[in-house]
């Protein structure tokens, strides 16, 4: 169903009816919540988990971590793949909080399309903006909802305007709500000329939808209360009139997004949206790569790593790489090129996130995502091929910008530690520095509930009670640069030197003056505040 007016081929019908997007939003704009009531929809799960509800049997799938479960935030993106109507959506679910957002940003590089979840009482919110900006700088095509109606919102112009301003982007309604915060009803379907009506009373019920033939039809004042009416009919006269109406291509350019208004704890919208994700989201799209890009009809196949998480499941003690495929049909026990190390990799148990376990996948196709589990061989930015040296560009690295130090709470622990940091190093859940003087580790990261989180981790997946303190060093630079130069700088600076978990070296410093003066001082130096991915 694809009207793109691209000259890109048609695509095999196995990769143009998948869609691979992310949701993201400010902190607690309900991204969880929504991934389980889309998973629901999809037939994969039988009752939806309150986020915040506890008990064993009432979790959300999403939020798999103790951490996650213990305090109902979201501290890691997660994949999970389901089918609808004809189509296969892999969805990944990301975290709001600022302080995990390398992973939100790495996991736009895997997507086609961004669902961007907004508060109906908030409106655009800080967090927002900025995720906006990345999808922008991607032209990711974005699809809008506007959460929580259930609750009082603010007016549904006013945050129309705001996101129109704001992101720059045309917003087209969708669909249009009748009544605010009590005296909600439910929506008008401008797509489909669609009464859509919310049961309060069953938050797991798809809504009652109702055709309506034109808006004088009697069915309308029937079903909606009439000190609602008078004002909703006003509103969408108003909206037809001032706003655009759907354009397909632009929302394929990312210069326009349709807006959907619901209430995912009540289920209500969210199957409009999954319908709307499938008729306009895009196909598989081609990836930027060097020195070419791929495109996913090509016939070999390629993919690429763009998240490792750790001990994901205690039931499968291991390290699994996250994988976009960009190109052809994989196929389980394929031989593929890892393109870093120039090694074969028979991938011969590769799995597929379902929502409440993983399964062995058989094959997959472009815009799939896969888990391969691996010693360690996968990193981000990792990409595999059936033989090409192709690398796919663009995965972003945050320079850390807190350090701390970290000591086990058993001294005789200091291996296991060891293990542990250089785990969560290569999953690229955090720096750490090994400093070249004295014991003990460094951590850096961007957020500092990112600490709370490793060593939440470190003490439930490796028994292991640790303490994070302040550390002499606040700021860490790469240093590169030839032999010589760098030895001289080594022996010079031994203070201040450090190994990250590739045995790359790193300046730690407290003061900026300290950098200036090493850049002045060894001009044949290279000084970087990140590290490249890609190798
Ligand atoms: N009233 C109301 N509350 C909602 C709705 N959807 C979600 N919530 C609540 O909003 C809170 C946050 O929901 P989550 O789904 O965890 O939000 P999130 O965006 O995943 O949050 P982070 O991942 O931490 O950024 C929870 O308490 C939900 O129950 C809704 O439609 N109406
Ligand atoms: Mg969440």
């Amino acid at each position: 169903m694809s009207d793109t007016a691209s000259n890109r081929p048609e695509l095999p019908a196995e990769i143009a009816r998948r869609r691979t997007f992310a949701i993201i939003s400010h902190p607690d704009a309900g991204k969880t919540t929504l991934t389980e009531k889309f998973l629901l929809f999809g037939g994969a799960i039988q009752m939806a988990g309150q986020v915040r509800a506890k008990g064993e049997s009432r979790r959300t799938r999403s939020d798999f971590m103790q951490m996650e479960k213990d305090r109902g935030i979201s501290v890691s993106a997660s994949a999970m793949s389901f089918d609808y109507r004809d189509f296969r959506f892999n969805l990944v679910d990301t975290p709001g909080h600022s302080d995990f957002s390398e992973d939100t940003y790495r996991t736009l590089t895997a997507v086609d399309a961004a669902v961007m979840v907004i508060d109906g009482a908030k409106g655009v919110e800080s967090q927002t903006q900025k995720l906006f900006e990345v999808c922008r700088l991607r032209d990711l095509p974005i699809l809008t909802f506007c959460n929580k109606m259930d609750r009082e919102s603010r007016d549904i112009f006013d945050i129309i305007d705001e996101i129109q301003e704001n992101l720059a982007i045309d917003v087209t309604p969708a669909s249009w709500p009748i009544g605010v915060g009590r005296d909600f009803v439910g929506c008008y379907d401008i797509l489909h000329d669609r009464l859509e009506l919310m049961d309060r009373a069953d938050r797991n019920k798809v809504a009652e939808s109702i055709e309506i033939n034109g808006l004088d039809d009697p069915k309308l004042v029937e079903h909606v209360p009439a000190h609602l009416l008078e004002k909703f009919l006003e509103e969408l006269e108003m909206a037809r009139e001032l706003l655009p109406k759907l354009d397909h291509q632009a929302l394929l350019d990312g210069t326009m997004t349709p807006i959907w208004f619901g209430s995912a704890i009540n289920s209500f919208g969210v199957k409009e949206l999954m319908d709307g994700i499938a008729n306009f989201g895009p196909e598989p799209q081609v990836q930027t790569a060097q020195p070419r890009s791929i495109a996913p009809e090509e016939k070999k196949v390629a993919g690429f790593v763009f998240k490792v998480q750790a001990n994901m499941d205690p039931k499968h003690r291991d390290r699994v790489a996250f994988v976009r495929m960009a190109s052809g049909h994989f196929k389980r026990g394929m031989k593929l090129t890892h393109v870093r190390s120039k090694k074969l990799m028979t991938i011969s148990n590769p799995v597929l996130f379902l929502a409440s376990d993983r399964e062995l996948a058989d094959e997959a196709w472009a815009g799939d995502i896969i888990g391969i589990p691996n010693h360690g061989q996968l990193r981000i930015g990792d990409t595999l091929t059936e033989g090409e040296a192709l690398r796919v560009s663009g995965i972003p690295s945050f320079a850390p910008e807190l350090l701390q130090s970290v000591r086990p709470g058993d001294p005789l622990k200091s291996k296991h530690l060891e293990k542990a940091l250089m785990q969560f190093a290569e999953e690229g859940a955090a720096k750490v520095f090994k400093p070249s003087i004295g014991s003990g580790f460094i951590v850096g990261v961007v957020g500092p509930l990112q600490f709370e989180v490793l060593a939440s981790r470190i003490e439930m997946e490796y028994g292991l009670p640790v303490r994070f303190e302040q550390s002499q060093f606040t700021s860490a630079r790469w240093v590169s640069g030839e032999k010589q130069a760098l030895d001289k700088f080594i022996n010079t600076n031994s203070q201040h030197i450090a190994y990250d978990h590739d045995g790359d070296i790193v300046y730690l410093t407290r003061l900026q003056w300290d950098i200036d003066r090493v850049v002045r001082d060894y001009p044949d130096l290279k000084l970087t505040a990140t590290k490249e991915m890609m190798v």
